[in-house]
């Protein structure tokens, strides 16, 4: 058996000694955090074949890794919630008893990880010291969890040494659940083949994180959704703050007016996208703070202010390119992680819709070769020759769909140093927000921007939220509409119910509830009857920021409608309209308009997914109240509001 080493905080002593005499291992290692040791460790999965090292000139410090095909994305399905109450887990949520599933999981856990070395990440989920920062201790049996975390979290001895002998902070278990026999060789993307086998757990009372099987993004990085979201919102709730699936932004006017916008939009709907945009618009500036996820506390002057806990970006490949966002392609020049995407004959890789020309040839997320399509040099096919026609009908990608990068923070052009650094004025308090957005892939009904008249109206508009599901999690609903409250459907650490009134609370709370953020909801995504966009997105979603800003300044009107406050078409910024996407006027008039019919069927769905919300706790027996754990009045008054204003 492995001897657990020596930690001067004896949570993390005990943390690490239980879970060595469970696993197994052969050897534990405690994770430093230094460059030196990172690459050691990439080129050590180079040697076992689970890297490709890519060119060194062209992608310094940068590796290919391709996942096993039953490991690409988040496991819903397999993703629990083990509050002591099935409905402290809420409507929203699957459910297990704490004891039952740590009995179950611990069984899982039994010599998981004989013939592999434990890994001991320390990690922050913000900068060191920060008043809003909270730490994590990792453990894992995967060398790529390691240097994921390394690039997406702050690891290593600096977090050790801030934890102290008694800093606390929460416990996660990871392992991809295949435990090697003496002399067996390792695979390329070990991991639990069978998706009942994959545990991803969250013991929000405990504040522990148990993750097996899975060696994938959020379902591995435990530092992610299941700490930063899950666990965090519950911490966010008890103690008075907020843990949001949200990107944060930092806006310069031409007047060199700094705003700072929240945007919390569903997995792979945009937000790295809008986080690190190019401004069509002439004399703005953008600069990123975070990509994914924000951490909002109330100030004593009523305003929210935000800190990205994360550390790097894990984002979307395909459709990343430098016309879309040439940020983000610039972020990933060097020391990035690529997962399933293609790699070109020159050691570089390549996905769908980079704007590059495909190579003659290459090798696909599955590890079968690829070539360039016939009549589209920027597709390519699982044979030679084959028509663009062919492989959309095959049904073919070369990269996955959920393929990423994970690229060091650091490495983005225009990253917001100071808010990155969580600092304001050089002080420690996360960044003032102006402006909170909410949004989704919605091809028709949803205007291009609405603005909620209320806080109250806001956090409806909020839980009204709904979205395409993508490809960034495993399912059969991909492409239909689900209800995806604040894009956290996923990510809720308790009760959907609590968690509406938790946001009401905000206001009922704040120092000064003037200060607080006003609220919009955007939608980049309507099509026309063709199919096509009606807005280009991207670059041009200065516009609406612009628009955004001003109504902020109250510089100009809005449109009051029963929905929220449209824009004028007027008012919409339409200065330097070229190049390869533009704003078609006709198009622009047709989404700045309530399409009043479909917002009866919309706002109907809404008052439907509140009666499942309501369902669990009627049938609930520990809920006595008639009202409580249920959606708070003051959106069922809001719903009931606009559903009469659409009817008049
Ligand atoms: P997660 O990392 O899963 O949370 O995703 P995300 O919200 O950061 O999404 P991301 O910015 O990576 O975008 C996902 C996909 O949406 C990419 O293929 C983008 O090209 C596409 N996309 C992003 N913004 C826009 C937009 O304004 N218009 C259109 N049409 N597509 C967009
Ligand atoms: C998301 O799905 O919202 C992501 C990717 O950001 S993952 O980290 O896998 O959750
Ligand atoms: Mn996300």
């Amino acid at each position: 058996m492995a001897k657990t080493p020596k930690f001067a905080n004896a949570k993390v002593f005990a943390w690490v000694d239980k879970w060595n005499k469970v696993c197994a291992p052969d050897k534990i290692v405690v994770v430093k955090g230094t460059k030196a040791e990172h690459l050691a460790i990439c080129e050590m999965m180079v040697k076992k074949g689970q890297f490709i090292k890519l060119n060194a000139k062209k992608r310094p410090e940068c590796y290919l890794a391709r996942s096993h095909e039953s490991d690409v994305a988040r496991v819903e399905g397999r993703t629990f919630i083990c509050s002591k109450r099935e409905i402290d887990a809420g409507p929203t949520n699957h459910w297990m008893d704490p004891v039952e599933m740590k009995k179950k999981m611990t069984k899982a856990y039994t010599g998981c990880m004989k013939g592999r070395t434990m890994y001991v990440i320390p990690f922050a989920m913000g900068p060191i010291g920060n008043p809003i920062t909270q730490y994590g201790i990792e453990i894992t049996d995967s060398p790529y969890v390691v240097v994921n975390m390394n690039i997406m979290t702050r690891t290593g001895d600096a977090v050790l040494k801030h934890l102290g002998k008694d800093g606390d902070f929460i416990p996660c278990i990871h392992s991809v659940g295949a435990p090697l026999k003496k002399g067996q060789k390792d695979v390329a993307w070990p991991c639990a083949k069978n998706i009942d086998d994959k545990y991803i757990t969250q013991f929000p009372e405990d504040g522990e994180i148990w993750s097996f099987g899975s060696g994938y993004g959020g379902n591995a990085l435990l530092g992610k959704k299941c700490f930063a979201l899950r666990i965090a919102s519950k911490l966010a709730k008890d103690q008075g703050w907020m843990a949001e699936h949200m990107l944060i932004l930092t806006l310069t006017s031409p007047e060199r007016k700094q705003y700072h916008v929240t945007a919390a939009f569903p997995s792979a709907c945009g937000k790295t996208n809008l986080a690190m945009m190019l401004p069509k618009l002439k004399g703005w500036k953008l600069q990123t703070i975070g990509d994914d996820i924000a951490w909002l506390k109330p100030g004593e002057d009523g305003r929210l202010y935000a800190i990205n806990p994360e550390n790097g970006f894990f984002g979307v490949a395909p459709g990343t390119s430098n016309d879309s966002n040439p940020n983000a392609l610039k972020s990933c020049k060097k020391g990035t992680i690529f997962t399933n995407v293609v790699l070109t004959p020159d050691g570089d890789i390549w996905w769908e819709d980079m704007g590059i020309k495909a190579p003659k040839e290459g090798v696909d997320w599955k590890g079968n070769p690829c070539y360039v399509c016939k009549d589209d040099p920027y597709r390519m096919g699982p044979k030679p020759g084959m028509t663009k026609a062919e492989i959309k009908a095959a049904g073919y990608v070369a990269a996955h769909k959920n393929s990423r990068f994970t690229a060091p923070a650091e490495n983005c052009p225009v990253l917001d140093k100071a808010g990155f650094n969580g600092l304001w004025n050089k002080k420690p308090t996360g960044v003032p927000i102006d402006a909170i957005l909410f949004g989704g892939r919605r091809p028709s009904t949803i205007p291009l921007v609405n603005e909620a008249k209320s806080w109250t109206h806001g956090v409806f508009m909020g839980s009204a939220a709904g979205s395409e599901v993508t490809a960034a999690v495993i399912s059969d609903q991909i492409g239909q509409v689900r209800r995806d409250p604040m894009a956290m459907l996923p990510f809720f650490g308790y009760n959907v119910c609590d968690y509406f009134q938790h946001w009401l609370e905000m206001e009922r709370t704040s120092a000064d509830a003037t200060k607080l953020p006003k609220i919009y909801f955007v939608n980049w995504f309507r099509k026309g009857e063709d199919g096509r966009f009606m807005w280009p997105g991207f670059g041009d979603n200065s516009r609406v920021l612009k628009w955004i800003c001003q109504r902020i300044e109250g510089q100009v009107k809005a449109n009051v409608t029963p929905i929220g406050n449209l824009p004028l078409e007027k008012d919409i910024d339409l200065s330097n309209n070229e190049g390869k996407f533009k704003v078609v006027p006709e198009d622009l008039r047709a989404i700045l308009k309530v399409d009043k019919e479909g917002w009866k069927k919309e706002i109907a769905t809404v008052g439907a997914s509140y009666d499942e919300y309501d369902a669990k706790a009627s049938k609930d027996t520990t809920v006595r109240s008639k009202t409580a754990r249920r959606v708070p009045k003051a959106l069922r008054q809001i719903l009931a509001d606009v559903t009469a204003a659409l009817n008049k």
